[in-house]
């Protein structure tokens, strides 16, 4: 019996014992703290309430000093198009153009958070490798207006890792150094340093932060993150964040060790959880996520993936969902009785608290909340699938009965991994992507085939491990080494896959990503082979149209074999690529930075399954002027002085960095 069968059957042993567990004494779970950042002071300028959670937090209110007094909230149950409006009829609403325009704020949003190493028991098993915000998993919900400035302040309290935040899916519109990613726009913050991270909300939506340390974020470095603004559709109360997420009683550093070894057994997760909280192998009567809701009232809920492997299908039993915005952009509303969740997106959805009488009521008003891994994309222990059924709407909040809902049976209801459709994504605000022809494009630097590579010289890692790679090249990145203290560089190394694109902010940029299936040959020269898997790719900086997306990767060879949508295609900053498929995406070059373009999945991102977009460099340099960079610049001299003592490293004896960093 390996090492891993030992660990296998203690955990098994363990959740024979659950039922006489005191779940009381569980620890490490966020209660959704609603602190109030800044003052709520101030008399002479608007300022309203932003439309919030279930104990909406009088303390938190949206406040526009700069806007004068003219101006007023417009945001009502029965108008969440709009948000602010002038008595000269001058308005702030779902229409306007947020890439170019978003309301003049003079508040700031101050917060501070730490990072440190805690046990979490989400699930009824401790996981000792833990590493949480502020004590809690997941971290506290960090909230703002749309037009506010974010300051948050990161200290790192951990012992043996550097740390970064990555604001996920926020443009950074002129603040690429705020991107958060070690050996890109920062180096990691060493052990007791702190780091300001500075940016505008020039979007409105719910999202997610993380660190972007290798693996540290499956480990428990995230949390929920919202900023006010508009709606598509109308609902009468928002509610916190629902994190859905796989999980694993093991630190992912951990688990890391077992890619490396000549033969991979491949990392499995253990359990799914909402808002950190799960039920391991049959320990079902413990606390479950569970959310009350009045009859006919309508709810916006904030749907947040951050799994490690698992794709989700969301659904309540007995109800539709109205989706009104996919990440950062809100679309036409449509009704579904499901949604696709993949790793890193987001979904805002109106809840009409009105059963859907299908001959299958619960009789106390009581239904299951699903989270369904959909088939083929999901990496749990064989024998050991999570319940899909992990929480409960209840219409009495005092009931703690057990609903006896089903799933509904429908054709529609499809389990299969994929994205939500892409004919039914119709942002509101429109994008008319100039058209081009796939042939035109330059395949050296638009054309991406996802793949395995072999071992390459490196010292640090096994033998004969294969690593993922957008191209020829697996990233590797050198910690204190970040791309935005060498734009004096006209030369890059294989390592960092630095993909340049200039123009202007007028210029599309396309890209072509293919995850071909089976053993496909030799393209490029390099040799590379290909895996059956799906990749959920995410962009930083920007908001990218998906002009196609399919499931033939043998499609894109046949002369009009694809047709690209240019017309107000969907819009997003996570698209799922399918297994052995493709996806054509365009955005255009108006945001100079470099730009983190990879797979959501941890294992891969640190196996290498990443590029980075460099963006009008020229600008770019002229931009990051040394008061700029300072905090970069004292940042890395930091974390030089503490990476260059081994015994800070966790392990003294072997090789500091084991994966491409990221
Ligand atoms: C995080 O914890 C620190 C220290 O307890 C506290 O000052 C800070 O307000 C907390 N941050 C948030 C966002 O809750
Ligand atoms: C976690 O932090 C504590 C306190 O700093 C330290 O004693 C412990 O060794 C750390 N554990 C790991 C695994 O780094
Ligand atoms: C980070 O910390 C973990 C322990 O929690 C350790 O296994 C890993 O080697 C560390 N990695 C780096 C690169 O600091
Ligand atoms: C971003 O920077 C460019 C030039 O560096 C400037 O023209 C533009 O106004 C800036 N945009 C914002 C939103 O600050
Ligand atoms: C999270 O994303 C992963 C990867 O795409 C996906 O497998 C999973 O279903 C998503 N979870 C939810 C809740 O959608
Ligand atoms: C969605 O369903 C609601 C009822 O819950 C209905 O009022 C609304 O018109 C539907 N919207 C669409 C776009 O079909
Ligand atoms: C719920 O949504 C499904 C589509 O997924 C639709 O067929 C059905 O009519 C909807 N039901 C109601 C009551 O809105
Ligand atoms: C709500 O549930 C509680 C506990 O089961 C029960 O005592 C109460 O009668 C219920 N209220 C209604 C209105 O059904
Ligand atoms: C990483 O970058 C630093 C700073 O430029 C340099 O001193 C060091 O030699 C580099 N390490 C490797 C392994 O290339
Ligand atoms: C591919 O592999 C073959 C045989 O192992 C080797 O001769 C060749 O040099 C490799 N090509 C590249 C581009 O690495
Ligand atoms: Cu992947």
């Amino acid at each position: 019996m390996g090492l891993l069968e030992v660990c296998k059957s203690v955990v098994v042993y363990l959740a024979a014992v659950l039922p006489t567990y005191d779940y009381s004494s569980q620890h490490g779970l966020s209660p959704w703290p609603h602190s109030a950042p800044g003052s709520s002071g101030g008399k002479h300028y608007p300022k309203f309430p932003a439309p919030n959670g279930p104990d909406s937090d009088d303390e938190f209110v949206c406040k526009y000093p700069a806007l004068g007094k003219d101006w007023s909230s417009c945001s009502t149950p029965d108008d969440r198009q709009c948000w602010l409006k002038s008595t000269d009829g001058s308005v702030y609403d779902i229409h306007t153009d947020y890439d170019a325009e978003w309301p003049v704020s003079g508040v700031t949003r101050e917060y501070y958070i730490e990072i440190e190493n805690k046990t979490i028991n989400a699930d009824g098993i401790d996981n000792t490798g833990g590493k949480v915000v502020n004590g809690s998993y997941p971290g506290p919900w960090i909230k703002a207006c749309w037009g506010d400035l974010i300051k948050v302040t990161v200290k790192n309290k951990l012992q043996h890792n550097g740390t970064t935040i990555h604001w996920h899916g926020f443009r950074q519109l002129n603040s690429t150094e705020m991107d958060g990613v070690n050996g890109v726009t920062q180096c990691p913050i060493a052990p007791q340093e702190t780091f300001t991270y500075t940016f505008r909300a020039t979007q409105y939506g719910t999202s997610w932060y993380h660190s972007h340390y290798s693996l540290q974020y499956a480990d428990g470095v995230l949390g929920p993150i919202t900023v006010f603004g508009p709606s598509s559709a109308n609902y009468d109360e928002g509610r916190d964040p629902i994190i859905v997420t796989d999980w694993n009683h093991r630190s992912a550093f951990q688990d890391w060790q077992r890619e490396l070894v000549p033969k991979p057994s491949f990392p499995k997760m253990n359990s799914v959880l909402i808002n950190g909280q799960g039920n391991f192998a049959g320990a079902f009567e413990r606390n479950k996520f569970s959310m009350s809701v009045k009859k006919a009232r309508k709810y916006l809920l904030r749907i947040i993936n951050t799994s490690v492997d698992t794709t989700y299908i969301f659904s309540i039993d007995n109800h539709n969902l109205t989706v009104m915005s996919t990440d950062f952009v809100p679309i036409e509303p449509y009704n579904t009785s499901h949604i696709v969740v993949g790793i890193g997106q987001r979904y805002h959805v109106v809840l009409d608290a009105t059963p859907i009488d299908n001959g299958a009521l619960s009789p106390e008003g009581n239904y299951w909340i699903r989270a369904i891994a959909a088939d083929g994309c999901k990496g749990f222990e064989e024998g050991n699938e999570p319940d899909e059924r992990q929480g409960v709407l209840r219409y009495n909040a005092t009931s703690t009965g057990v609903p006896t809902s089903f799933r509904d049976s429908g054709e529609a209801f499809r389990t299969k991994c994929r994205d939500e459709h892409f004919h039914k994504l119709h942002p509101i605000v429109k994008w008319d992507v100039t058209p081009f022809e796939l042939s035109s494009l330059p395949a050296e630097d638009s054309r991406w085939d996802v793949g395995k590579v072999e071992h390459k010289e490196r010292p640090e890692k096994g033998d004969k491990f294969y690593w993922w790679a957008l191209g020829a090249n697996p990233l590797w990145l050198n910690f204190s080494d970040p791309t935005l203290l060498n734009l004096d560089s006209a030369a890059w190394k294989d390592d960092y896959v630095v993909v340049s694109k200039e123009g202007n902010a007028n210029t599309w940029v396309y890209l072509v990503i293919t995850g071909p299936p089976g053993l496909m040959g030799v393209p490029n020269g390099a040799n590379r082979s290909f895996f059956p898997v799906a990749h959920p790719m995410h962009l930083h900086g920007h908001d990218f149209a998906l002009l196609a997306q399919g499931n033939n990767f043998h499609d894109l060879e046949k002369p009009g074999g694809v047709k690209l949508k240019f017309d107000n295609p969907p819009r997003r900053d996570v698209v799922l690529l399918p297994t052995g498929g493709y996806v054509v995406i365009a955005f255009k070059a108006d945001n100079p930075g470099s730009w983190l373009f990879h797979c959501h999945i941890p294992w891969h991102a640190s196996s290498g399954l990443a590029l980075q977009i460099l963006e009008r460099q020229e600008d770019l340099k002229a931009m990051m002027t040394e008061e700029r960079l300072a905090e970069t610049v004292r940042g890395c001299a930091k974390w030089d002085e503490w990476v260059s003592k081994p015994e800070n490293h966790y392990n003294p004896k072997g090789p500091f960095q084991d994966d491409s960093g990221i």
